[in-house]
């Protein structure tokens, strides 16, 4: 996979890309980071990159010229003018606050792909005719990591492309199946806990400042442990994230019998009249 990301700070990215799962993977032959100044795009001596708003209001909005540049450079330098690549066009990535919300499934999405670009913006977002222009070339997807107001799209892009590596095969270092993780592996997982937040977890020592592990972990009973952990899963679940239970209830199959009745004695009922729309 190659990913590229254009940016005004190249320099955030120095940490992130070098350490940890995302290091691994950049150390990868079948896996290439580029990231790129924007301000080699810009024409003036003064690297202008961003200009006053179009019907005015507060601060400043990022060229469309030096975006543009910046966009067919990065494809072309990987061989991505007409014909078409093998493999299909790279998709860009956008990340704004106005997006769709980025989610496991798109990070599943976002893994099977041969090439990414991610255009990181900054003030107050990059003319919106970057993007009209860029779909009509290639897939696009503006999207937001959560609801809340960041300064520009640089964490964002750390945040998606930590997701995204972590389910390239052979990344994830313990070989653990990423489908048992919270939210599962994309595309509806495969996972005993598809659909929930994970439970707790522990490790040794057995007792530690007079707080003891669960005797059915120390049990040998992996029945009673896989049911007690899918319990745990349900309250923690819905403790933090009804919709999440709301969502599974929906779903044929997603609560059993034993399901219900653990969530209604945390209580939580859940029936029909509970059900998300
Ligand atoms: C914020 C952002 C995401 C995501 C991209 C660009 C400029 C600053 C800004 C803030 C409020 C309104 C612009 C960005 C994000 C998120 C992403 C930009 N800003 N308009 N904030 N919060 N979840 N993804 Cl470009």
């Amino acid at each position: 996979m190659r990913i590229d990301i254009i940016t005004i700070f190249p320099d955030y990215f120095t940490g992130p890309l070098n350490v940890s799962l995302i290091g691994k993977a950049a150390a990868r032959e079948d896996i290439g980071f580029r990231v790129h100044d924007l301000r080699r795009w810009a024409t003036d001596v003064h690297h202008t990159v961003d200009d006053t708003p179009f019907g005015g209001g507060p601060g400043m909005v990022m060229k469309p010229d030096v975006w543009g540049a910046a966009i067919d450079s990065v494809l072309s330098a990987a061989g991505e003018t007409a014909p078409p690549a093998a493999g299909g066009p790279a998709r860009l990535v956008v990340p704004t606050p106005s997006g769709t919300p980025f989610t496991q499934d798109l990070a599943a999405t976002y893994a099977a792909e041969r090439h990414l670009v991610f255009a990181c913006g900054r003030y107050e977002g990059i003319d919106a005719r970057v993007a009209a222009d860029a779909r009509s070339r290639m897939p696009v997807d503006e999207v937001s990591i959560g609801d809340y107001v960041l300064a520009g799209g640089e964490a964002a892009v750390v945040v998606i492309v930590e997701a995204v590596c972590r389910l390239l095969p052979g990344v994830l270092g313990n070989e653990r199946s990423a489908a048992d993780d919270s939210f599962g592996g994309g595309g509806g997982g495969g996972g005993t806990m598809r659909g929930l937040l994970e439970g707790p977890v522990y490790t040794r020592p057995r007792s530690w400042r007079g707080h003891e592990v669960p005797p059915v972990l120390l049990s040998g009973d992996h029945a009673a442990i896989a049911r007690w952990q899918r319990d745990e899963a349900l309250r923690r679940t819905a403790a933090t994230r009804p919709d999440l239970i709301r969502r599974l209830a929906a779903v044929p199959d997603g609560l059993g019998d034993r399901d219900r009745k653990v969530l209604a004695e945390a209580g939580f009922p859940v029936d029909a009249k509970n059900m998300a729309h």
